[in-house]
């Protein structure tokens, strides 16, 4: 590919998806726990991309919901995007399957490069797919499989991709993600430690840590927008006082403390809520 490499975490569009009424009842989720509060899981998803379209600039497009899929309005598990190459994926829950067909069609629109995952033997939920901006790492997970990994590998060649398996959790973003260019945030526990190490093992390049004494913190959504630099949106100091002390050090960031108590109830993350891309290259 000709012209210079993209910025890290240089973004345009963002899709979302509306939160379906099944999601407090039918969303998977890893243990039973507190019921969802529907109307404030709608405030916080509403000023989560609230802050994508008005503070950030980028543009927003938003994918009604389903309510046949409770888990829909987790779209990043539908897509990995990387420059403007899409691969679809075939989400591990069978339940979840079906939610990539409406994000097939918008990044369609969008005019990326859509690939389908379409073997029935590969499994892929994009919250496995850690992209560095120098190589992948995917979570190989209870989602995610070998052969799942082995498709993404093929797709996205010019990149280097390792495997690291995930215990203690659902997917690999559970407890890291970039934080920066070269940043890689990473929870405290035994789980997220031991899948740091491994990822350092594996790789050629170095990568700066920055680490959040709650793992749940851990999943954070760094952006570069011109204009404003390094932004980062983190989980907010009312859910995780010690963690956002950790984040409130960063130099040279505009940080923006983001409330998610609600769809962390069925696992979800700030990573979750959007598939990123960037048009402008
Ligand atoms: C969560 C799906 C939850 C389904 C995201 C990444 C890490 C903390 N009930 N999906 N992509 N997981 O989030």
């Amino acid at each position: 590919m000709a012209g210079t490499l993209p910025v890290f975490g240089s973004c345009t569009h963002a899709v979302v998806r509306d939160i379906p009424d099944s999601l407090a009842v039918e969303a998977l989720r890893m243990s039973g726990g507190e019921s969802v509060d529907m109307e404030k899981a709608r405030r916080e998803h509403q000023l989560y991309t609230g802050i994508l379209s008005h503070k950030l600039g980028l543009q927003v497009l938003q994918l009604p919901a389903d309510h046949s899929l409770p888990d829909c309005v987790f779209v990043e598990d539908t897509a990995v995007v990387c420059g403007d190459t899409a691969l679809l994926t075939r989400p591990g829950a069978p339940s979840r399957r079906r939610e990539v067909e409406a994000v097939k069609k918008i990044l369609e629109d969008l005019h990326l490069n859509v690939v389908e995952m379409t073997d029935e033997a590969a499994t892929l939920d994009g919250g496995d797919i850690l992209f560095t901006g120098k190589e992948f790492f995917v979570g190989l997970s209870k989602r995610t499989n070998q052969r799942g990994a082995e498709i993404l590998a093929d797709v996205f060649k010019d990149y280097a991709v390792s495997k690291v398996t995930v215990t203690g959790t659902l997917h690999l973003k559970s407890y890291c993600t970039m934080a920066g260019p070269g940043l890689i945030a990473i929870g405290s526990s035994e789980h997220a430690q031991k899948a740091l190490k491994i990822m350092q093992e594996m790789s050629e390049h170095r990568y700066d840590k920055l680490t959040l004494p709650d793992d749940q913190a851990a999943n954070c959504v760094y952006l570069n927008i011109p204009n404003k630099g390094h932004v980062l949106l983190h989980r907010a100091p009312e859910e995780f006082p010690e963690s956002a002390k950790v984040f409130e050090k960063l130099k040279d960031y505009m940080l923006i403390p983001v409330s998610n108590s609600e769809l962390a109830k069925v696992d979800g993350g700030l990573t979750c809520c959007s598939v990123l891309l960037n048009k402008r290259a």
